[in-house]
């Protein structure tokens, strides 16, 4: 009879872990007690004491993301061409300068195609840009109606009101409230946008799209996802933006949301061209310590999008604490560069505790190099952002990009580059 039960329960085991992580945790008091790898020690035991030290041990850390979490870019051999396809002087108003830049990715004989929508100030040469992705294509961003619609994959989002996948007019301005593009090149900002499904279409298609056409490298356990392959796409508007005149290179901040703030942070690890990084509610896989289980799991978002990340990282479905790194070293690898963190305090699905928390534990990275961590160990009030060279706010509200993040953003940037306010 035992044996029936145990074997009963052997089988059912598997389920009772599903059942597990399919009631999203949203209660502190079941936050695992968990302890985090540390930055500031080497894989060997030693500790990391100076500057040196921690490009060593930067080094460790970034692999680890690499081949367990994000998964291996291969080396690319292919070329970027960018053209001009479109000029206005005269954009929102006389505000602005406008152009759309497409960037053929180009291996052989195989291209993908990238368009690039750039507002700037009218006297842009020392203006820093935001560079960040759109979820449902450039001409949701502004309501200009000569701004083009992209042709590639793009989801049925009701809001957008694209069919069959494909986009149309009736999307034109309507992520309007996310992109207060007026309002930041007033500010004296310019900004990138480009349709992230132009880089990869986010649907799990085997890596068959997208830019993975352009690689012959057969998959393994640490092939990357989709979450890399847009990071990789963000380098290669920064090879782009690397030749514009009109754009300080130096200047520019990379910026997403959701699962672009995931983006945002892999792409500012990865590459240090981007001068500053910013993750607006990316949660799981983003700015949250994954070891507390709270909100979406490691286990939930490689069931819901196992496109994302390389497969490893779903060695660690419901066993977040074998995991060799947790979150706060993704904020960590951007330093001695700034960074901001933004939690949206209804958004509990990216549990914005954690992701205070990832910038809490990044902090020692930071004050190694001699930059400011985040003044604060307590979660701020509402609307009251921590501002050191790691920066985090919390404001009331859902998931989403507010006017009031923008304005922080903002802030924060005048600071570091010293632009009047
Ligand atoms: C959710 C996902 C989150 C976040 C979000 C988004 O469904 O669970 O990790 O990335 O999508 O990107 O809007």
């Amino acid at each position: 009879m035992q044996k029936i039960i145990s074997s009963l329960l052997f089988l059912a085991f598997p389920l009772l872990l599903n059942a597990q992580q399919s009631v999203p945790n949203y209660d502190e008091a079941k936050v695992p007690v968990y302890t985090l790898p540390d930055p500031l020690v080497f894989r060997d035991g030693s500790a990391v004491t100076s500057k040196k030290d921690w490009e060593k041990r930067r080094g460790e850390i970034y692999q680890i993301f690499e081949k367990e979490v994000f998964g291996v870019v291969p080396s690319w051999k292919g070329s970027v061409k960018s053209t001009v396809v479109s000029g206005k002087a005269n954009a929102l108003g006389g505000l602005a300068k406008r152009k759309e830049v497409r960037l053929d990715l180009v291996n052989g004989n195989r291209k993908v195609s990238v368009m690039v929508l750039i507002y700037l100030p009218q006297k842009s040469e020392n203006a820093p840009v935001f560079l960040s992705y759109n979820f449902n294509g450039n001409h949701t961003t502004t309501t200009e109606p000569d701004v083009l619609i992209p042709d590639s994959w793009v989801s049925n989002a009701k809001a957008y009101g694209a069919t069959e996948n494909r986009a149309n007019e009736r999307g034109r301005g309507g992520a309007l409230s996310m992109w207060p593009i007026k309002e930041i090149v007033s500010q004296g900002f310019g900004v990138a946008t480009v349709y992230y499904g132009d880089v990869d279409p986010d649907f799990n298609d085997g890596f068959k799209d997208g830019i993975f056409r352009l690689f012959d490298s057969p998959r393994d356990s640490t092939s990357w996802g989709s979450i890399a392959a847009w990071s990789w796409g963000l380098s290669r508007v920064m090879d782009y933006i690397e030749t514009d005149k009109e754009i300080d290179a130096k200047k520019v901040i990379v910026m997403g949301h959701s699962r672009l703030g995931k983006t945002s942070l892999w792409a500012g690890a990865s590459d240090q061209r981007f001068a500053m990084t910013i993750s607006n509610n990316s949660g799981c896989g983003g700015a949250a310590i994954s070891r507390r289980k709270f909100g979406e799991t490691v286990g939930r978002i490689n069931d819901s999008f196992p496109h994302w990340f390389c497969d490893n990282f779903k060695k660690y479905n419901t066993r977040e604490e074998l995991m060799p790194v947790d979150q706060h070293e993704l904020i960590a690898l951007i330093a001695p560069r700034p960074v901001y963190v933004a939690s949206a305090a209804e958004d509990l699905w990216a549990d914005p505790k954690g992701e205070f928390l990832s910038c809490v534990y990044a902090s020692p990275v930071y004050e190694l190099l001699g930059e400011k961590g985040l003044p604060s160990r307590e979660m701020p009030a509402l609307s009251k952002p921590l501002i050191g060279t790691i920066a985090y706010h919390i404001r009331p509200g859902k998931h989403d990009v507010t006017l009031y993040d923008w304005q922080c953003y903002m802030d924060f940037a005048k600071q570091y580059f010293k632009l009047k306010r």
